[in-house]
């Protein structure tokens, strides 16, 4: 174990934008500006589309101008109504879809090895109002997909995925898009993949297809006829281009991220209160879209919130992706005052998620696993906290008594 912790130089982010090479994406420009077509369904978007399609091995996909509205309009484009069975552990933009939409969340707690929805607490959540379940494949793992299904159709109900975290990911060689009734992918600047910003729903129903173009571009059929009240959820060509150009990478950049996330798991294995996630289930074929660590405060010696702090002052921005769950947040506390959900809670509670992303360093990653076992090691000592000397560009702690 080292025994002086060198905070890093500038912030080591949770997550960091892959980039393709600039001269790439300047030439993309370019065409853009020959074109001067900016946006509303351009050659670049229709590129992106089909270049998915084929990617995912969708039948039919829809791209929008980020997650949140592609979940909106994927929940209006059904016509679900009413109840809707779903997840307080995720990020708050799939609840905000369904209030978007008028509709009211039904809780049901989460499963405790990968943090999905726990299929066996959904019958009972079941209201005479239910008309859907809307599932999140949380950090990518895929959820307990067969049980879901067979819920849905047994009680008549919509299956929804959230798989803003999952876009790469297959089980038993089937893309994970293939499954429910629809599913949404966000291409946020922070995800594995990305467009800047961006999202995109696939699913099986063609119909859909013309739907979803309506809600998204204002429920214009042409010049003089619009045939719903649709909004503005276009994807536009800046982003097409920059997800052509990070399509053509990503089996190297899930390829890099295992690595990375082997390396962790591998120094990260024998600290104690440290527990490392579940690895991907048999037939999963995961993208590595997060590392997220449980900390058992009295192994570890401290708990999560104060390790949080502490690798805030090394300049690690480790976060709580999610804390706190979604009825404890101000706007919905009143709403789910005293919701049980146990596990999701206890998970919430002790939740960490280290830094990853393309172009982190395994000697970053070493030096981020060093600083956890000297916190480890030294979090009982009644020295307490120590000042931070600077030495030149780089701030260094000395070690603790
Ligand atoms: N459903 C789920 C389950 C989701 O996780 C999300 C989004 C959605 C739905 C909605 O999809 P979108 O509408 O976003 O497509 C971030 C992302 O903004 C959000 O997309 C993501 N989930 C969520 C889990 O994480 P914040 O508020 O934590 O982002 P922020 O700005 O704090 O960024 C995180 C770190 O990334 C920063 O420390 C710095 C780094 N960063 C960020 C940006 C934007 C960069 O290095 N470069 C950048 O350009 O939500």
């Amino acid at each position: 174990m080292v025994s002086t912790i060198r905070p890093f130089a500038k912030p080591i982010t949770v997550a960091r934008p892959a980039l393709p090479p600039l001269e790439e994406f300047r030439k993309g420009l370019e065409g853009i500006w020959e074109r001067a077509w900016l946006t509303n369904d351009g050659e670049l978007v229709q590129q992106f589309r089909q270049s998915l399609l084929q990617f995912c091995g969708a039948e039919h996909a829809s791209l929008f101008t980020n997650g949140t509205l592609a979940l909106q309009i994927a929940l209006q484009s059904m016509g679900i109504t009413g109840d809707v069975i779903t997840t307080p552990y995720t990020f708050v933009a799939t609840t905000h879809a369904l209030f978007w939409n008028r509709l009211r969340p039904v809780f049901a707690d989460i499963e405790s090895t990968y943090y999905s929805i726990n299929p066996d607490g959904i019958e009972a959540a079941i209201t005479p109002w239910t008309t859907a379940i809307l599932a999140v494949h949380v950090y990518g793992q895929p959820c307990r997909l067969e049980e879901l299904q067979r819920i849905a159709r047994k009680h008549g109900l919509k299956l929804i995925y959230d798989a803003a975290h999952a876009f790469g990911v297959e089980v038993a060689g089937t893309p994970i898009g293939s499954f429910g009734d629809m599913s949404m992918f966000s291409f946020h600047a922070t995800k594995i993949f990305h467009s800047i910003e961006g999202g995109m729903l696939t699913f099986r129903e063609a119909e859909m297809e013309r739907r979803l173009d309506y809600l998204k571009n204002f429920g214009f059929e042409n010049e003089t006829e619009v045939v719903m009240p649709g909004t503005n959820a276009k994807m536009n060509e800046f982003q097409a281009l920059m997800g052509i150009l990070l399509l053509s990478r990503m089996e190297q950049m899930m390829e890099k991220r295992r690595n990375l996330t082997l390396h962790y798991r591998h120094r990260l294995a024998e600290v104690p209160g440290i527990c490392l996630p579940a690895p991907p289930a048999a037939g999963v074929r995961y993208n590595y879209a997060y590392l997220p660590i449980e900390v058992e405060a009295e192994a570890f010696g401290m708990s999560r919130d104060d390790l949080y702090g502490r690798l805030r002052e090394y300049n690690v921005l480790a976060r709580r992706y999610f804390y706190p769950i979604i009825p404890d947040f101000l706007c919905y506390r009143h709403i789910f005052r005293n919701a049980e959900l146990s596990v999701a809670r206890r998970v919430a509670s002790r939740i960490l998620v280290l830094p990853l992303y393309n172009d982190l360093e395994i000697d970053q990653i070493d030096r981020i696993c060093d600083m956890l076992e000297y916190l480890h090691a030294h979090a009982h000592s009644s020295a307490g906290r120590v000042a931070v000397a600077t030495t030149g560009s780089e701030t260094r702690v000395p070690v603790m008594a």
